[in-house]
């Protein structure tokens, strides 16, 4: 007998970050959820959700799933960009979510069963000075993690992405009605960087994985000396050293540097991924399940990188949800070429409100045993926390004007 979906709706909820999440519920008693948050940009997925796609949802067979996805990919004609992905991105997950619990199975069983034990994890590690970076990368290998992604204060300036001067964790959107303009001056990171990853390494020995963002901010010159600099550290990877627009830019880069390079945490599809992994231009490719179509999309963007020896590493921040967050766990325990899956953490609020069987010990992350993506959603307490309007930063130059945040 075949299932139908009954209901959609969209629930939006702040348990110290904003959240965007579809319940879909079915006539057979199913529910599932799925993750459509784009931070910053919230209300505008909960209203493509809520205002287009719901309504076209209800009455279709939840088992169905990559009919679904092609039907709201091609049928929108306005193809591809990062609102119109998320939302999508979050239908798949949810159909996902009910055809593990339709079949009694976790999401990974359904992808091919598991081809790993368990997933490393990476998680960040920042703080102004060089000392209280050491000590915190240190507290971070007590917590159990073998990789860590390092980040610094540069002399001279006043914000850097990835670092609070006056805390030890990092979350880049903060409350408020307009973003808060953060200062910029890459010379002055070039002139810093090396030394700081260099000594974290001296620091840490040779085995822990260390890995550094650059956050979109070089031109393919600058990206390709920091590589080359950055080569006695031993990095597992350099994030995002040119902003994604010019891809070009990394046949340069590649040129000069052996540095394995990381990118992809903003594009939405296959076609942001395929030059760059076609033409081996990177080593591990970011997409995450939320932003880049969900399980029936990274599966395939995976599968292409395979074919290159490139390997999955989806972008893991606070700002993706415990939900899309489970499914990219369930990705990484049935994917041969998935490497590390990227883990902020959560605040505890959020993990209360996404009651969740993935779990992390010991360095490594598991999906868990619980049917379908495992990952559920407290309403009630959800509702105690609504909607706050959040904004990632900007970034202005020292002379004033716009650049890359
Ligand atoms: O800036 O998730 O690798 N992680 C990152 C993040 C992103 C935020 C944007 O929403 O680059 O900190
Ligand atoms: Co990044």
């Amino acid at each position: 007998m075949t299932d139908r979906i009954i209901g959609a709706e969209v629930i939006v909820t702040s348990p110290g970050r904003n959240y965007v999440t579809l319940k879909l519920q079915t006539a057979d008693g199913l529910v599932g959820y799925g993750d459509a948050t784009v931070n910053g940009r919230e209300l505008a997925v909960a209203s493509y959700l809520r205002d287009h796609i719901n309504p076209l949802l209800v009455g279709i067979d939840p088992a169905q799933i990559e009919d679904t996805w092609q039907y709201l990919y091609r049928g929108a004609y306005w193809r591809r960009g990062p609102i119109t992905m998320a939302a999508i991105s979050a239908v798949d997950l949810a159909v996902w979510d009910i055809k593990g619990k339709a079949a009694g199975m976790p999401v990974y069983q359904l992808l091919g069963g598991a081809v790993r034990d368990r997933i490393l994890a990476y998680t960040h590690a920042s703080a102004w000075e060089l000392p209280e970076l050491l000590d915190t990368v240190d507290a971070r290998r007590q917590d159990g993690f073998r990789a860590v992604r390092a980040q610094s204060g540069v002399p001279g300036l006043e914000t850097v992405y990835g670092v609070h001067r006056d805390a030890h964790d990092y979350e880049p959107a903060s409350r408020g009605t307009a973003p808060v303009v953060e200062s910029w001056d890459t010379d002055a990171y070039l002139r810093h960087a090396p030394s700081v990853l260099t000594a974290v390494r001296e620091h840490v020995g040779p085995e822990l994985a260390l890995l550094h963002d650059a956050h979109h901010r070089l031109t393919p010159q600058q990206a390709a000396r920091l590589g080359k600099e950055l080569e006695p550290a031993d990095l597992f990877w350099l994030e995002d050293v040119t902003p994604a627009e010019n891809q070009d830019a990394l046949r340069l880069v590649r040129q000069h540097t052996t540095t394995p390079l990381a990118i992809g945490e903003v594009f939405n599809t296959i076609y942001d991924c395929k030059d760059l992994i076609t033409e081996q231009l990177i080593d591990f490719i970011r997409v995450a399940a939320a932003h880049a179509g969900g399980i029936s999309h990274l599966r395939k963007i995976f599968a292409l990188a395979d074919v290159y020896q490139v390997r999955a590493a989806p972008h893991g921040p606070s700002d993706v949800s415990p939900v899309s967050f489970g499914a990219s766990v369930h990705l990484g325990l049935s994917t041969h070429n998935f490497a590390i899956q990227e883990y902020m953490g959560y605040d505890p609020l959020a993990h209360e409100v996404f009651p969740h069987s993935w779990s992390f010990s010991d360095g490594y992350l598991h999906p868990g045993e619980a049917p379908g993506l495992g990952v559920e959603v407290d309403e009630q307490l959800a509702a105690k926390f609504p909607y706050e309007p959040a904004y990632l930063p900007v970034a202005r130059t020292l002379d004033g004007a716009m650049t890359d945040w």
